[in-house]
């Protein structure tokens, strides 16, 4: 049987996102990769996704966008494993984490990221203050709900933390997180620790040397070439 395409590039922290649920849910996909430099690749996005954007699923040539949207479609065809829980109660609060990854984590990231890959005289240091404070008023929020959780939405692996992974990586080579968010900070080795989110940062580490943070990525993940 025809495995769903995914069109995705192993660097890009949405495509992570959907990658990392994936693993978890046990589902197979036929990776295709996107060249966002590539016309033709772009036209495709366009012409498969209402934004443009990817990832984009596409399973016996139904198209599914959104990372939240996908990664509900993959838990349907999961065999069981389950990323946003049958209780109604459970499956709001994954889903409000799940948001409040993408907007207040990655979002600003991927200002960041669009910063740096302006001209420096087209850059606005107004744009990359606002998504700094962003980020450190996000991290604050993160550490007090992790006070008591093992993962973001509660003691299950959820899309909350198919959301977070990604995002929290790349924001903190660029805002690393104070000291004092004791709770944050071990929260983000458990997610590195996951094999499903360790499996993907291993595949995207050819890539990292092209992320503009790339200074502030640990050691670990990321050594500059000589
Ligand atoms: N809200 C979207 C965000 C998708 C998104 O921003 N994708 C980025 C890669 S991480 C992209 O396609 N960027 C290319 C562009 O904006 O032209 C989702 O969750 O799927």
């Amino acid at each position: 049987m025809a495995l769903p395409i995914l069109h995705a590039h192993p660097l890009s922290s949405c495509c992570q996102k959907v990658l990392i649920a994936a693993r978890v849910l046990g589902v197979a996909l036929d990776e295709r990769m996107v060249n966002l430099g590539d016309p033709a690749d772009r036209e495709m996005l366009q012409a498969i996704s209402p934004a443009g954007k990817m990832p984009v699923l596409v399973d016996h040539g139904r198209a599914v966008a959104e990372t939240s949207i996908i990664i509900e479609y993959l838990q349907q065809l999961a065999a069981g494993a389950r990323l946003i829980p049958a209780d109604a109660d459970a499956a709001l609060a994954v889903r409000f984490w799940d948001r409040f990854s993408d907007f207040y984590v990655m979002t600003p990231m991927q200002a960041l990221t669009a910063e740096r890959l302006k001209p420096e005289s087209g850059r606005s240091e107004d744009a990359a203050q606002a998504a700094r404070s962003r980020l450190l008023e996000s991290y604050a929020a993160m550490n007090r709900q992790l006070e008591d959780r093992t993962w973001l939405a509660g003691e299950g692996f959820s899309m909350a933390d198919c959301a977070a992974a990604p995002a929290l990586f790349y924001a903190v080579a660029y805002v690393p997180i104070p000291g004092n968010a004791v709770h944050l900070l071990d929260y983000l080795e458990r997610l590195m620790a996951h094999p499903a989110v360790a499996a993907v940062v291993d595949a995207a580490r050819p890539w990292f040397k092209y992320f503009p943070g790339r200074a502030g990525l640990s050691a670990r993940f990321y050594t500059p070439e000589a």
